[in-house]
């Protein structure tokens, strides 16, 4: 895998840059002091134009330059991504190369997504299950320069799986993460982060059961996630899910922090049918 090639860069980008070399360790503490102001951003899972509006309706300024984006971030506000930008949804590329732009010039932080680590296996030839929806992306990679798709893998494969922000009272993880495992680089940390807290059962679709962590959640951190779509972002705990289910058809919604607002914009149309409908807010509720 070739690295990118260093440019020089004008002394204001320097600590942007060093920040997203932090990122690049994979160490979930790395940016254990970046207070923000942050954007978190739900599963995009390809759905740019969604994506675009969304970032437009919090004040980013984003211009096309060819097949890359010029982004001007309001108030020096970091966007920061769930995971899960990839599969389902019509333009996976086109998410890829906005956040990996950002990410490159230190306005968005990204962890990984549970078909973001897959995707990752398959581009590595190795085994994995390659469903309808990741079919699609591979089509759409397919379409792209070889250059490209080893940039690619190499930006996924170094994503954390999960951060702690603002000196530990912010934390954003795929599928959420209780709170010992915060800050932890274990196996166990990334497996519940990107997956959740799974049961080992299928239910009566075969998707797997998860336990709903967030239930018992009394950490001090607000925890940020996404990966399981609802109609609606809903509050739990100190928690918050932020997955609105935007290649179903739903909606794609940010937490703006520390605001705590959220902003959802409705998918243009259905890209992906559910297995299952989501579940109404209140079923998830307490117990
Ligand atoms: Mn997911």
């Amino acid at each position: 895998m070739t690295r990118r090639k260093k440019k020089a860069r004008p002394a204001g980008e320097r600590k942007a840059a060093l920040l997203h070399r932090l990122a690049e360790t994979r160490n979930p503490v790395a940016l254990r002091k970046a207070r923000g102001p942050f954007d978190v951003v739900g599963d995009v899972h390809g759905c740019l134009d969604e994506l675009l509006a969304l970032m437009q309706a919090m004040g980013y300024r984003v211009e096309r330059e060819g097949k890359e984006f010029a982004v001007t971030q309001p108030h020096g506000r970091t966007l920061a991504f769930v995971g899960d930008l990839v599969d389902r949804g019509p333009a996976a590329p086109g998410v890829l190369r906005l956040v990996m732009g950002m990410s490159r010039a230190g306005t968005a932080l990204c962890i990984a997504g549970n078909r973001d680590a897959e995707l990752v296996r398959v581009l590595r030839g190795g085994a994995a299950q390659v469903t309808r929806g990741m079919a699609r992306t591979l089509d759409q990679l397919a379409a792209e320069p070889e250059s490209f798709r080893a940039a690619v893998l190499d930006f996924l494969h170094e994503l954390p799986s999960h951060l702690v922000l603002d000196e530990g009272r912010l934390v954003i993880a795929h599928a959420g993460l209780k709170e010992a495992l915060q800050g932890r680089s274990s196996a166990p940390a990334r497996a519940f982060a990107l997956h959740g807290d799974l049961t080992g059962k299928k239910d009566a679709t075969g998707l797997p059961v998860r336990r709903i962590w967030a239930a018992e959640y009394r950490g001090k951190a607000l925890v940020v996630h996404g990966h399981t779509p609802l109609s609606a972002p809903m509050w739990l705990n100190n928690t918050i899910n932020i997955d609105t289910g935007c290649a179903y058809g739903g909606h794609l919604t940010a937490l703006r922090y520390p605001e705590r607002v959220t902003l959802s914009i409705p998918a243009k149309r259905i890209y992906y049918p559910p297995r299952r409908p989501f579940p109404p807010n209140h079923t998830l509720k307490g117990r």
